[in-house]
């Protein structure tokens, strides 16, 4: 039986590339359907004997719901400090989905011939401080291109980030023949425009993949409970577990080792903000655990 891996999901249909590159477009088979399976674009999977028809997921090394992707081995998160302003909550929120789902995650800052250096280095210092690698470019300047490219060759990695920072753009660039729609910045509403309406895998010239996918405007965190929000803070490996009292939130709680390392400056305001801000609207779990896992 042949083996692929979905490179394209569009309106019920599954794109699959099989080993000696041929693609084809192929429907989920029926009991999908029946058992609430959703094929994700990364998934390995094995096709009918018509080769018209996806009827096995393999095992998902990892499978992450925004974005709908399979067995990455990296999330890019791609951010703009300006066109469209940086939106830290929406940054924190792939890089917690990611450590949720066990994905490793760096950050790109592209944009960067619209923000001055020292911003741009400012801004990187916070993530680098928290455990995060990080690179600055400019899609349009071409700048930094070649300190990206080693962070994706050999591996799986997915670009995300909100609508319009340049992430197709990106790809464009760093990506072999590829000619992705990009999508101009509303100057208006200074968002993006939500160019790319589909996730879709590459192939990198040296074995590697990178994955483009839509940028989302609403920060959600599927699946995440509150209870575990501060183990997926990176910062948290480095605080020495003293909190005063067991099950502490990190919130209000007197003898807090969390808020003193705030306090210290080891952990950065910004992030315990966005930590406050989720865990906020974790209790409040309103459309923030929608998405349960298939
Ligand atoms: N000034 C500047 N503009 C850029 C840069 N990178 C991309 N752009 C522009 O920003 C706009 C949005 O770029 P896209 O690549 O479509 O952004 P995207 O992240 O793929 O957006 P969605 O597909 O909507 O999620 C386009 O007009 C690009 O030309 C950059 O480094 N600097
Ligand atoms: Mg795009
Ligand atoms: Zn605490």
């Amino acid at each position: 039986m042949r083996q692929g891996i979905i490179t394209k999901g569009i309106g019920g249909f599954y794109y699959v590339s099989t080993d000696d590159g041929t693609v084809y477009e192929t429907r989920a088979c029926g009991r999908f359907r029946k058992e609430n399976i959703i094929p994700r674009v990364g998934d390995r999977v094995v096709l009918s004997e018509g080769m018209d028809a996806v009827i096995e997921i393999l095992p998902r090394k990892n499978t992450l719901i925004r974005p709908p992707v399979s067995n990455v081995d990296r999330i890019m998160v791609v951010a703009s400090l300006k066109s469209p302003a940086v939106d830290m909550f929406m940054i924190d929120a792939f890089l917690l989905s990611a450590a949720h789902a066990g994905i490793d995650a760096m950050l790109c800052i592209n944009k960067s011939d619209l923000a001055s250096e020292e911003d741009c280095r400012a801004f990187c210092e916070i993530y680098e401080n928290a455990g995060y690698e990080t690179v600055v470019t400019s899609a349009k300047e071409e700048k930094g291109i070649e300190a990206l490219r080693p962070y994706l060759s050999g591996r799986v990695t997915a670009f995300a980030g909100n609508s319009g920072v340049g992430k197709s753009s990106l790809l464009n660039l760093v990506g072999d023949n590829l000619c992705l729609e990009t999508g101009k910045v509303s100057e208006k509403l200074a968002r993006g425009k939500h160019t790319t309406r589909h996730v879709e895998l590459f192939p990198l010239k040296d074995g590697g993949y990178i994955l483009d996918t839509p940028g989302f405007s609403r920060v959600e965190l599927p699946g995440i409970t509150a209870d575990r929000l501060w183990a997926l803070y990176r910062e948290s490996a480095k605080i020495e577990d003293g909190c005063k009292f067991t099950g502490c939130t990190h919130l209000k709680e007197p003898g807090c080792s969390v808020k003193a390392a705030v306090e210290s400056g080891q952990v950065h305001e910004k992030r315990y903000e966005s930590y406050q801000y989720f865990y906020d609207k974790l209790k409040e779990n309103k459309f923030w655990k929608i998405g349960k896992e298939e």
